[in-house]
């Protein structure tokens, strides 16, 4: 049982949410991380003692826990050896390949899986130290799969939830993973699984039943008793993910932010058109799909500088991984490409940032774009579309969307692509940038609705009440039954 500060609701992500910085005068401090998952679970901790277990980002010996904010912070130790073999490896350079329909190779070391059940046992170890009796414990992504598993033999009283930022591979690529028992079981721990999209949960389900001595009913599997252990019913659906919508939309309406806007245009010329696209540099978003498309349209003539220019933010990601390593290059030649064959003085075909950048100048970004490109050829959710959604309350601008992302399945009034299909892209690029005001106008309203009535804090409220309606007892029946 726990022994020193315990809570009733505990997080469990791989990082935790602040970054060490060191000031001008060499003091260090923590800062909190931007992002919707630490607002998310801001507004869920309000009122209640919550506790954050994560790893603090550099390797090696963990600081001693913390408060910050009014969340109790509690680090994980992960050595430089566990990060390059549970992090850049397993989770990132096998894991995440898969999860992502094997857009590169996925890579398989067994001690890299060794290295992820050691890191994972010592979450486990860290959230059954933290949990007061019977508390609600919420574990994140697909790093942590073997956690909701590893907690319940530790402690049993906790109600056990884990969400999937990712997709979930359909059954013939989870197939290929040779622990992917291993896997479900170590889920099938949890009481509730939340997942992006209704079909990442059914995946999830026809991989446990493929897999695994389960039946299935609905969005249920139940794992009968086996080696001592009860048997257990647990419910996996789809909870999508969304921002916090109300602040982003209160930053963008500042005038700030609006006088920013336009300074980016003007710098850019005034150009008729600006697109936009803004993506963690990561092979999985399209990236070089979208630049492809328009380098042939530059090339075609159907569009030219200075009417057109096109703004690239690629967040540098994952930079010690191989296949990260290759699509920097792959991109940064393309870009030169462009620009050497289509800019001219003063005229630039393309804006290439590889940089991270605060809100406020994001929110700008997105104000100043007449035309955003999301277009990944496989995304959980992408968070982007929505932000650019939410920072467009003047109604202009139009979102180019790839049907393989999560968000998607929500905003139906955007402009929807295949983004393998650099023909249909090009086509539907120009009907983007084409469109009438008023066509823009009736699009982008109904988009903003969708965002604005379904934010992070309902996500997060629909998680924990599927959580909390777990059910919680041992299944009687143990028997095979396929659905
Ligand atoms: P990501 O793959 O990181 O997230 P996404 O959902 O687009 O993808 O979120 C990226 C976030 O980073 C956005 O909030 C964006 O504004 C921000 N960002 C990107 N580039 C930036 C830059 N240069 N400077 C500052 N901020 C930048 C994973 C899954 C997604 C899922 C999310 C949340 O891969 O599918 O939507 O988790 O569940």
């Amino acid at each position: 049982m726990a022994k020193g500060r315990t809570f009733d609701l505990v997080i469990a992500a791989n990082r935790l949410p602040v970054d060490r910085v060191v000031d001008s005068d060499g003091t260090e401090r923590w800062r909190r991380s931007p992002g919707g998952l630490v607002t998310a679970m801001d507004s869920v901790m309000r009122g209640r003692e919550g506790a954050w277990v994560g790893w603090a980002g550099d390797p090696g010996e963990a600081p001693t826990p913390f408060d910050e904010g009014g969340m109790w912070l509690h680090p994980v130790e992960i050595s430089q050896e566990e990060v390059e073999q549970y992090y850049e490896g397993f989770s990132n350079d096998t894991l995440w390949p898969i999860y992502h329909d094997v857009i590169v190779p996925a890579r398989f070391h067994r001690p890299w899986w060794v290295a992820y059940e050691r890191v994972n046992q010592r979450f486990a170890e860290a959230i059954a130290e933290v949990a007061a009796e019977g508390a609600l414990v919420w574990v994140h992504d697909y790093q942590l799969q073997l956690v909701p598993q590893l907690v319940r033999e530790l402690r049993p009283d906790v109600r056990i939830g884990w969400f999937n930022h990712i997709p979930f591979p359909p059954v013939e690529l989870f197939a290929q993973l040779p622990w992917r028992s291993r896997l479900l079981t170590g889920l099938l721990g949890a009481d509730y699984l939340g997942f992006q999209r209704t079909a990442d949960a059914q995946n999830f389900i026809r991989s446990c039943r493929r897999h695994l001595d389960a039946t299935t009913k609905g969005d249920t599997v139940t794992l009968p008793a086996a080696d001592g252990r009860p048997g257990r019913t647990v419910r996996a659906s789809a909870v999508p993910i969304s921002i916090d919508f109300r602040s982003l939309d209160e930053l963008a309406r500042s005038p700030a932010v609006k006088a920013r806007a336009q300074e980016i245009r003007a710098s850019l010329g005034n150009p008729e058109t600006l697109f936009l696209g803004v993506d963690r540099l990561d092979y999985t978003k399209g990236i070089r799909h979208r630049l492809k498309a328009y380098e042939e349209l530059l090339a075609e003539g159907t569009l030219s500088t200075p009417d057109v220019t096109f703004v690239q933010v690629a967040t540098p990601s994952r930079e010690r991984v191989d296949a990260y390593k290759r699509l920097r290059t792959e991109v940064e030649t393309t870009v030169g490409h462009i620009n050497g064959s289509y800019s001219t003085i003063g005229a630039q075909a393309v804006h290439y940032l590889h940089q991270s950048y605060p809100r406020e100048e994001m929110a700008a970004l997105f104000q100043a774009a007449d035309v955003m490109l999301v277009t990944p050829l496989r995304d959980g959710m992408n968070l982007v579309a929505k932000e650019y959604v939410t920072c467009r309350n003047d109604l202009g601008g139009a979102l180019v969307l790839s049907e393989f992302t999560g968000a998607w399945h929500e905003l139906h009034q955007a402009f929807v692509c295949n983004p393998h299909d650099i023909e249909g892209l090009k086509q539907t690029m120009l009907r983007a940038m084409s469109a009438s005001p008023k066509e823009k106008q009736r699009l982008m309203r109904a988009l903003r609705r969708r965002v604005s009535d379904h934010d992070v804090l309902v996500w997060a409220d629909r998680f924990l009440e599927n959580l909390r309606a777990a059910p919680d007892r041992p299944p009687r029946r143990t028997g095979k039954e396929r659905s």
